[in-house]
C-alpha cells in the first residue's frame, strides 16, 4: 500500500491482515481482467459469490447476520483495495453492503435481518438500493414522487427511479417511497414481482464494470412484511448513504493509489530530450501533489474511522472527507493521465478508466457542490441549499 506518514502503523494487525488478503486476491483473480470488462462495458458477476466468500460484502456488520465483523477501518481498507482496481467494483460492494444490508439492518425487523442477511453477505443474492428520481436526484426529499398506497395488507408501489447501480442483476431492490401521509417509507422488493421492472442503462462513458439502471414500478404489490419497519422519514436513507459515503471517502484513495504508482513509473521510464521526464520539476509538482493528497486523505479516513467505531462520527463529517478525497483523486487521475501523454489516452493504462470513473463518484452519493452546501450550513447556521 503507498504509504508515505507510515499511516498502516496505525492500523491493527487484523486489519492490515484484511487489507492484504483483499489486494492478492484482487490483483491475482481481478486486476488482469478490469480493463477488458470496462471497454466491453461488462459487470464480472461471477465474481459476487467470491466477494462473499472474500468477506467483502457488509463487512462491518455484526457476525451473527453472516457478515465478516470487522472494524470500520479494515471495511474502509477493503473499499480501499476494491477501488483501487476499479470504483465500479466498490460501487458494487458499497451498495450491496452501505445501501442494502445496512438499512435491513438498522430498519428491518428481526425477520427480515435473518432472512435476507446472510444471503446478502455471502453474495447469494444482489441488492439495489433505489432513492434518486429522473427528476433530480440532489433533493431526494423534495423530488420524490414514487408512491406506496397502502391496500389491505399490501402496498401498492408506483414510480421510476433512475441511476441504480445493480438494478438489472438484483434479486431485491430497496426502494424508498413516500405513503399517503407524505412519510417516507423503505421496503424491500423481490425484483420478481410483477410489475416491477429494470432496464439498464447504457451508453456511459463512465463505471462501464458496473451495472447502472432504471428501476419501473407499476402497481407493484408489496405484502406489509415488505416494509422496512423502522423507516419513516428522509433521515432513514440518508443515514444509509452515510455508510456508502464513509466507504467511498476510503475508496477513492485505492484510485489515486493506482495512478499515482503508475504515473510514477512511466515517468521514470520515459526520456525527452535526453532525461526522464521524472528529472522535470513540472512533472514533480504533479507526482509531489498526487502523494500529498493520498497521505492526507488517508490520515482522515483513517481518524473517520476511529470515529465510527466510537460512536461519535456526525454525517457532516463523512461528507468533508467524501468531498475532498474524491475531489483530489479525480484531480490526480486527471494529472496522471497528463504525465501519460497520448498512452495516457488509451485502457492500455489505469488513469484514463479512474478519471472516467470518478467522474460519476464525484457525482453519486451527494455530488461535490451538494456536500459544501450541508458542511456550509454546519458551521454557517445557515441553509443555502433550499
Ligand atoms: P435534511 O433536513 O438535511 O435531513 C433530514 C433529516 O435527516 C438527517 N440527515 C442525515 N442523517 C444521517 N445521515 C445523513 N447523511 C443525513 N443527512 C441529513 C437530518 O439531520 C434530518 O434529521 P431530523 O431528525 O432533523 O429530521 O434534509 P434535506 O431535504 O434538507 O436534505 C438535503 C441533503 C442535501 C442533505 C440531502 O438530501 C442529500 O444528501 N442529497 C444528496 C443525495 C444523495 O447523496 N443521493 C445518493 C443516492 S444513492 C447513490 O448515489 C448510490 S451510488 C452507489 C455507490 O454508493 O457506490
Ligand atoms: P441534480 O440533483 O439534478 O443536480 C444537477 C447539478 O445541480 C449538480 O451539479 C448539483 O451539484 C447542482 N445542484 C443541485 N442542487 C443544487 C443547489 N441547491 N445548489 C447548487 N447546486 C445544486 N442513486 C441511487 O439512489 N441509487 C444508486 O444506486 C445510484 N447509483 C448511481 C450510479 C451512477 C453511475 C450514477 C451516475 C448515479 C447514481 N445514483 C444513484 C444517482 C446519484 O446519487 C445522483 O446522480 C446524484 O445524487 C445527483 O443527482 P442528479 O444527477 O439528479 O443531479
Amino acid at each position: 500500500m503507498l504509504d508515505y506518514y507510515q499511516v498502516t502503523e496505525l492500523f491493527s494487525p487484523e486489519e492490515r491482515q484484511v487489507q492484504a488478503a483483499a489486494r492478492k486476491f484482487l490483483d491475482a483473480e481481478v486486476m488482469p481482467h478490469i480493463r477488458d470488462w470496462w471497454e466491453r462495458g461488462e459487470f464480472p458477476r461471477h465474481l459476487v459469490r467470491a466477494f462473499g466468500e472474500m468477506g467483502f460484502l457488509g463487512s462491518n456488520l455484526p457476525e451473527e447476520y453472516g457478515a465478516a465483523g470487522v472494524s470500520a477501518n479494515a471495511y474502509g481498507l477493503i473499499m480501499y483495495e476494491l477501488e483501487r482496481v476499479d470504483s465500479g467494483l466498490r460501487s458494487f460492494a458499497s451498495v450491496q453492503g452501505a445501501l442494502v444490508m445496512y438499512p435491513i439492518y438498522a430498519y428491518g425487523s428481526e425477520e427480515q435481518k435473518r432472512e435476507y442477511l446472510p444471503k446478502l453477505a455471502a453474495g447469494e443474492i444482489v441488492g439495489a438500493f433505489g432513492l434518486t428520481e429522473p427528476d433530480g436526484g440532489s433533493d431526494p426529499g423534495g423530488n420524490m414522487k414514487t408512491k406506496a398506497v397502502k391496500d389491505g395488507d399490501h402496498y401498492v408501489l408506483n414510480g421510476t427511479k433512475m441511476w441504480i447501480t445493480n438494478g438489472s442483476i438484483a434479486q431485491i431492490a430497496i426502494v424508498w417511497a413516500k405513503d399517503e401521509e407524505g412519510k417516507i417509507l423503505g421496503f424491500i422488493v423481490p425484483t420478481d414481482t410483477p410489475g416491477f421492472s429494470a432496464p439498464e442503462i447504457h451508453h456511459k462513458m463512465s463505471l462501464r464494470a458496473s451495472v447502472t439502471s432504471e428501476l419501473v414500478l407499476e402497481d407493484v404489490r408489496v405484502h406489509k412484511d415488505q416494509l422496512l419497519p423502522g423507516s419513516g422519514s428522509l433521515r432513514a436513507p440518508l443515514s444509509c448513504l452515510t455508510q456508502a459515503r464513509y466507504g467511498i471517502a476510503w475508496g477513492v484513495l485505492g484510485a489515486l493509489e493506482a495512478v499515482y504508482t503508475e504515473a510514477l513509473e512511466f515517468s521514470k521510464s520515459r526520456i525527452t530530450f535526453g532525461r526522464p521526464i521524472a528529472a522535470r520539476q513540472l512533472i514533480q509538482d504533479k507526482l509531489v501533489y498526487m502523494l500529498s493528497e493520498h497521505t492526507k486523505g488517508l490520515l482522515l479516513a483513517w481518524k473517520l474511522g476511529k470515529m465510527k467505531d466510537a460512536g461519535t462520527l456526525k454525517h457532516t463529517h463523512v461528507s468533508l472527507a467524501k468531498r475532498n478525497n474524491v475531489r483530489v483523486a479525480l484531480k490526480s487521475a486527471r494529472l496522471a493521465r497528463e504525465i501519460l501523454g497520448a498512452n495516457g489516452i488509451t485502457v492500455e493504462y489505469h488513469a484514463i478508466r479512474h478519471m472516467l470513473n470518478l467522474e460519476t463518484v464525484d457525482t453519486y452519493e451527494g455530488t461535490h457542490d451538494i456536500h459544501t452546501l450541508i458542511l456550509g450550513r454546519d458551521v454557517t447556521g445557515e441553509n443555502a441549499l433550499t
